[in-house]
């Protein structure tokens, strides 16, 4: 690579974006975050989002993205941050969210001054001021609508990678038409948070990558072109609003003379395709086929590399961001920490000592003792409640305290081994688990973890991830171009 390049990746997320630059030995040089409750305080938010009346509709400001990145782009400009070195950019969005531009907009994309900072050039560009965004669980209806029309919940699956979820850009379009008609349809062009991003980069409408698209409930994961009946069932016309797809490693074209006048990129500065936050985590933590990413917070989150998936009524199927004849599952799990710390309080007064000490004293299999712990309304599967089963196999109220500790942390384990395996993961030799998140600084419970996966696991830190794997997706996009 040429020794002067450098590459950058945006992360457009919930409450901030980030820029993280690379060198050519991929290490870090700049980085830099707008937070959006803190640096833009006129748009009101709250973590980032307006969430409404009904506490089920969650949306984001579109003007507060555009003005978030004029003030990031001006900041590193003010720093001195050399924009002609750019040899590469790419980026990423929170997943599911839609921006909505108004009828003419591509022409004023196409034409923007560069004496103008976006979000004044592009301020009347949108018909829906306000996205929807994947925090909102207001269209239980259309998701009801679309698993009916489709033929069931787990057709859709088979055809999309997941079943009808609120949060999923196709059932948020479809509730846009039906209660927004005429702003629906004043909009020449519906994208995602992630290729809206790449749009501002490349001056046009910037295609959705095959990975964040995953994410709507609309496009064949295996044809890799959007689902006709899926589309009609949310929204008439809706193909020629949401254009192509590509795959998320392609080159979309270079930055535009915008950014060029403005900030003295080069003018071959190349931009790949933008995706959402989940597929660039995989992309960032470099991740490789068999292997599992499991960031163990508030909730557990685990994805996967997948080759041939299996779409089930849990969980959700991407195409995958590197390789795009493969897959990538993503499972969520509510109850992680929270669950954790309550068995800790309970069982091991309140300490981590105590909880390890019990899981180094007690045996992998807890002598066939087995439970199931969800304090708050578990999302896989959906149950709520504790549920402990002896030896024999018999429901019994309680256990002793060392065999609760035990039961919890394979109950939570082998419920994530169980549900990638139904979505078609499989363990292969070279298999390694890379652990983040705050339990992961704890040995013992990463030794029943790898017990249970018999796979080596490694931590890492990741508060970057999604960003900094955009940064390498440029510079990969770029060099295998
Ligand atoms: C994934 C999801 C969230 C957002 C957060 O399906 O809804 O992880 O992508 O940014």
């Amino acid at each position: 690579m040429d020794s002067a390049a450098h590459y950058l990746g945006f992360d457009f997320s919930t409450q901030q974006l980030k820029v993280i630059a690379v060198n050519e030995q991929l290490h870090v040089v700049y980085e830099d975050n707008v937070q959006f409750d803190k640096d833009l305080p006129e748009f009101g938010t709250q973590g980032g989002v307006h969430v409404h009346e009904d506490k089920l509709t969650v949306t984001s400001p579109v003007l507060m993205w555009l003005k978030a990145l004029d003030c990031i782009l001006d900041r590193m400009k003010a720093s001195g941050f050399n924009f002609s070195k750019i040899k590469a950019l790419s980026g990423t969005g929170q997943q599911h969210g839609s921006v909505y531009w108004r009828t003419a907009s591509r022409e004023v994309l196409n034409h923007l001054p560069a004496e103008q900072p976006l979000h004044i050039a592009l301020q009347t560009c949108f018909s829906i001021s306000d996205s929807p965004i994947w925090m909102d669980s207001s269209t239980r209806a259309e998701c009801h609508h679309l698993e009916k029309s489709i033929g069931g919940a787990q057709v859709l699956a088979n055809i999309t990678g997941s079943r009808a979820y609120e949060r999923f850009t196709g059932n948020q379009i479809a509730k846009v038409y039906k209660q927004k008609p005429k702003e629906y349809s004043q909009c020449e062009r519906i994208s995602l948070v992630s290729s809206f991003a790449a749009s501002l980069f490349i001056g046009d409408y910037a295609p959705i990558d095959y990975s964040d698209g995953s994410g709507m409930n609309l496009l064949d994961i295996h044809k890799k072109t959007w689902d006709e009946t899926c589309l009609n069932a949310c929204a008439p016309g809706l193909k020629e609003k949401l254009g192509s797809v590509v795959p998320s490693s392609s080159v979309l074209g270079n930055v535009s003379s915008y950014h060029v006048q403005r900030y003295g990129f080069s003018p071959h500065c190349s931009v790949v395709a933008f995706t959402g936050d989940n597929p660039a985590s995989l992309a960032g933590m470099r991740l490789e086929e068999g292997d599992i990413a499991v960031s163990l917070g508030t909730s557990d989150t685990l994805f996967l590399w997948i080759k041939d998936p299996t779409p089930a009524l849990e969980g959700h199927i991407f195409i995958n961001p590197v390789h795009f004849e493969d897959y990538m599952a993503l499972l969520c799990f509510k109850n992680g920490s929270l669950m954790r710390e309550k068995i800790r309080d309970n069982c091991s007064s309140a300490s981590w000592e105590e909880f390890s000490n019990i899981l180094r004293s007690t045996p992998p299999g807890n002598n066939g003792h087995i439970g199931f712990f969800f304090d708050v309304m578990e999302i896989t599967p959906q149950v709520v409640g504790i549920h402990r089963f002896n030896a024999k196999n018999q429901k019994v109220s309680e256990f002793p305290q060392d065999v609760e500790v035990r039961a919890l942390i394979e109950g939570q384990f082998m419920a994530k081994r169980i549900y990638a395996e139904r979505l078609g993961y499989k363990i292969l030799p070279q298999t390694k688990i890379l652990a983040t998140g705050g339990a992961s600084c704890n040995q013992d419970i990463l030794q029943v973890l790898s017990d249970i996966f018999n796979a080596p696991v490694h931590t890492i830190a990741t508060a970057n991830s999604a960003c900094l794997g955009c940064a390498y997706r440029a510079a990969h996009g770029k060099e295998s171009h």
